[in-house]
């Protein structure tokens, strides 16, 4: 059997315009670029959802988010939202011999609503299919910024407990909160944030104790590199799956000292060249390693981009002075309904079996199970419903992808393409988040893009196909009825 090992490299919030090898204007990632050398690049690569944890809750699951009602933003205190007898990527890699890791964000829950930080946790990657996971909780915003290695909080002191609480009023009354302690903040937040300060940065939750768990923000891009190159190195017999997911450029963004100032357009610019640091350190150690030619490296991200988030670090001035839209030609970013949401770079590199192209295809992360399943001829049983092969695809075999791309918004508003159509059903949500500066792509009239010529979907011509634009809202409704089982 054919068992080369896989990487998954999963950005946080980098839109499709944020590469320079998608066309980004004023960033320079020479090591991500690099990958198309062996590489795909899709053009026409989705995530289910415009937000993260749904759409990661896709990637491990093989299904759409709606399937299960919990793929929200959770709180960093939230349970695991996977269950344990679920189908599961990693478990598909492991169902065919191979090693499993999770490095990087999880934010898919932690244990069963037993969660107490200072003890082995009942519910962790390990239990969803990882034999290995070093990750922090939820967002490295969100509380608490401690590092989880399998079942333990990395550091644990007993003589100073871990507190969590998402509560909307302080519970501690020991704690520096940015309400209280202003002239703690060495970065200002926009909106939200304003709980506990972690390293002079407020958060979302309150945090308190654990003094010596807690991580530097500068450190956390260098700490999750050396956990997967560990990872990589510890045993050659078997191959193996690793899902590196990255937290750049996600708020806030706290590069390591030595990227400071380094791209020109802020901190957010700067963490992007941290992060695509750590893609060329660990393409290096593949290659000192000889395991090039046997492993397959995907680089996407979770949803599109967003400049402020909550913080003031001056992400909008920067990027609009360099003339550097994250979203590349689409409109909206992430939250949204429009393509900048959930249509994002995506990359599938592999030494000598890869010839470089572009591919037009359709595909959907949710469709890594499936492909993989295929490759490696594990049954998927009823797992996976969503998910589609498309192995051939994602390794540059055929440009024949998926004949539709089902995916949502943060407020769970639905889009549907269909080849060179998209559509986004009539809503009466609200057209901005105004605290972003997101165009959400609700509207009161039912919006028909074509995608042919219109990327940044300007003219709606839901009216003038009104045949296309009737299947369609009949086929997302097809969707949501269909069965939970294969
Ligand atoms: C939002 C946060 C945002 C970010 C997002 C999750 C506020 C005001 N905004 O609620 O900063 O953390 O959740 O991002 O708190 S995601 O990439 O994990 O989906
Ligand atoms: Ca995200």
């Amino acid at each position: 059997m054919n068992r080369p090992n896989v990487i998954l490299l999963l950005a946080d919030d980098l839109g499709y315009g944020d590469l320079s090898c998608y066309g980004g204007v004023g960033v320079e990632t020479p090591n991500i670029d690099a990958l198309l050398e062996h590489g795909v690049q899709f053009c026409d690569g989705y995530s289910t959802s415009a937000v993260c944890t749904p759409a990661r809750y896709s990637i491990l699951t093989g299904e759409y988010p709606f399937r299960n009602p919990n793929t929200r933003i959770l709180p960093g205190n939230a349970p695991c939202i996977i269950e344990k007898e679920k189908g599961t990527l990693p478990k598909i890699f492991k169902k065919a011999g191979y090693r499993t890791a999770v490095v990087g964000k999880w934010h898919l829950g932690l244990g069963n609503n037993d969660l107490d930080w200072n003890k082995e946790i009942s519910h962790t990657p390990n239990d969803v299919g990882f034999d290995y996971s070093y990750i922090f909780p939820a967002t490295n915003d969100r509380v608490p910024c401690v590092y989880l290695k399998n079942r333990l909080v990395e550091n644990l002191d007993a003589t100073d407990p871990i507190e969590v609480s998402y509560e909307k009023e302080c519970p501690f009354d020991d704690i520096v909160t940015s309400k209280k302690n202003p002239e703690l903040l060495r970065m200002l937040h926009s909106h939200g944030h304003d709980n506990s300060i972690v390293n002079g940065v407020g958060r979302i939750g309150f945090m308190r104790g654990g003094k010596k768990a807690v991580w530097r923000d500068e450190d956390l891009a260098e700490r999750f590199l050396e956990e997967a190159k560990g990872f990589i190195g510890e045993e050659k017999e078997k191959p193996f799956f690793l899902y590196y997911a990255l937290h750049q450029p996600h708020v806030p963004r706290v590069p390591n000292e030595r990227f400071v100032g380094v791209s020109g357009l802020g901190p957010r610019g700067d963490v992007i060249a941290e992060m695509d640091y750590c893609v060329g350190e660990l393409m290096a150690y593949l290659k000192q390693e000889n395991l090039l030619e046997n492993t397959i490296v995907i680089f996407s991200s979770d949803n599109g981009p967003v400049l402020d988030d909550g913080y003031m670090d001056d992400a909008v001035r920067q990027n609009r002075m360099a003339f550097h839209h994250p979203a590349g030609p689409l409109r909206g970013g992430k939250y949204s309904r429009f393509e900048g949401g959930a249509r994002v770079p995506m990359i599938v590199s592999w030494k000598s079996h890869i010839a470089p192209s572009k591919s037009h295809a359709l595909v959907s992360q949710v469709d890594f199970a499936a492909s993989f399943a295929k490759m490696l001829h594990v049954d998927l049983e009823d797992w996976a419903v969503d998910s589609q092969d498309m192995l051939d695809v994602l390794l540059g075999k055929t440009v024949k992808g998926r004949t539709e791309i089902f995916a949502e918004s943060e407020d769970k508003g639905y889009f549907l393409r269909q080849g060179k159509w998209t559509y986004l059903p009539a809503s009466d949500g609200p057209e901005y988040e105004l605290y972003t500066n997101t165009e959400l792509g609700n509207s009161r009239d039912p919006q028909l893009y074509n995608m042919e010529y219109d990327v940044g979907q300007r003219e709606n011509v839901a009216q003038i196909h009104p045949d296309v634009t009737e299947k369609m809202e009949q086929r997302i409704k097809e969707i949501e009825k269909s069965s939970k089982t294969r």
